[in-house]
């Protein structure tokens, strides 16, 4: 990976590209030292990256951010967006927990001006957060509305004929076609749910994930709560590597609009590591620790830590309370990724 992948940064995507100026995050004062005098002029890689070549921010993404509105969804609403089903009393007194789910072709704007022909569920990448409790049982209507074949496919443990997979059960859903999946949400945690349907790597790649949280029986302790998905895109359509990466969708985002937290507040945030044609991905946190919980299937913490590492498919829980006020960075210290778009900024007020 590394010189290709990035040369080809706008490869098979459509790219409408104009001017990008200068990264915003950097303070004012030094932005206009660093900026590039003639961000048009011809004979760069691309034509026309506004901070080719100098500065501190680099000849990236960082200088804008896309339509949300034109996407239909925006990364700071689903950082704490938790969708509870519509919920009913089984005979036995438990909770039924019913979702509509509908795959949707829809094509997103990943970076300023780099449009990504996306497939969603419900319309967002990620998808939405589904949330229960340990033995609610929950009811998820799968509607096919895209032109390919897909599944939905949860992590957690159910019956066979419920997996999500080509050729068990229901198997493949085509377009047009629907399938109710139910099953008991067990063990609690943090999980996925994906698309199944090969080739996997890229029916996965294109959007089709997202988290599932599933309560444990007593409430954690109360706190702010958010949803870090970390994902990327393959925008060349070659399966070798990603051309960006981000957390919720999409690359920069929390550049422009920082995750507020207050000081002193618990805050618990749910990662999950859904990357697809890069083998790792990491989250490390500036200015201060947390205690990591994998899975999240267990209550107490096993590491107090600024950085943990998750392979493709794995998740889990990071408890910290921030004592100082202040921005602090987080990103990918698999340092390619954090430049491609995989970084953000926490900002702690009173
Ligand atoms: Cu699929």
């Amino acid at each position: 990976m590394g010189a290709s992948r990035r040369g080809f940064l706008l490869g098979g995507a459509g790219v409408a590209l104009g001017a990008i100026p200068g990264a915003a995050y950097a303070d004012p004062a030094q932005q206009n030292r660093q900026a590039d005098p003639a961000p048009n002029h011809p004979g760069t890689a691309h034509g026309n990256h506004g901070a080719h070549g100098g500065g501190v921010n680099g000849p990236t993404f960082r200088g804008g951010p896309v339509d949300h509105a034109a996407n239909g969804f925006n990364p700071t609403e689903i950082l704490r967006s938790f969708d509870y089903g519509k919920t009913s009393e089984l005979p036995d007194g438990r909770t039924l927990r019913e979702w509509e789910i509908y795959a949707i072709d829809r094509e997103i704007e990943v970076a300023p001006g780099v449009r990504f022909p996306a497939w969603t569920f419900n319309g967002s990448v990620p998808g939405p957060t589904l949330r229960c409790r340990a033995g609610d049982r929950l009811r998820i209507k799968f509607v096919n509305g895209s032109e390919h074949p897909h599944t939905m496919h949860f992590h957690g443990i159910h019956p066979a004929e419920m997996d999500g997979v080509p050729g068990i059960g229901r198997g493949v859903i085509e377009p047009g076609g629907e399938f109710v999946y139910e099953f008991d949400a067990e063990p609690f945690g943090i999980h996925l749910y994906h698309c199944h349907v090969g080739p996997l790597a890229e029916h996965i790649a294109r959007g089709l994930y997202g988290t599932f949280v599933i309560d444990p029986p007593q409430d954690r302790p109360k706190a702010d709560e958010l949803v870090m998905v970390m994902n990327g895109y393959n925008t060349n359509f070659d399966a070798q590597g990603n051309q960006l990466y981000a957390v919720n969708g999409i690359p920069f985002h929390y550049l422009h609009e920082p995750v507020r937290v207050r000081r002193g507040e618990l805050v618990r945030i749910y990662l999950a590591n859904i990357l697809e044609y890069d083998p790792i991905n990491s989250f490390h946190l500036h200015g201060n620790f947390f205690d990591y919980f994998p899975t999240g299937t267990r209550l107490e913490s096993s590491e107090y830590t600024d950085t943990v590492v998750q392979a493709q498919g794995q998740r889990g829980i990071c408890e910290l309370r921030f004592p100082h006020l202040g921005k602090y960075m987080f990103h990918a210290h698999k340092s390619e990724f954090a430049d491609l778009g995989w970084m953000g900024f926490f900002e702690v007020i009173e």
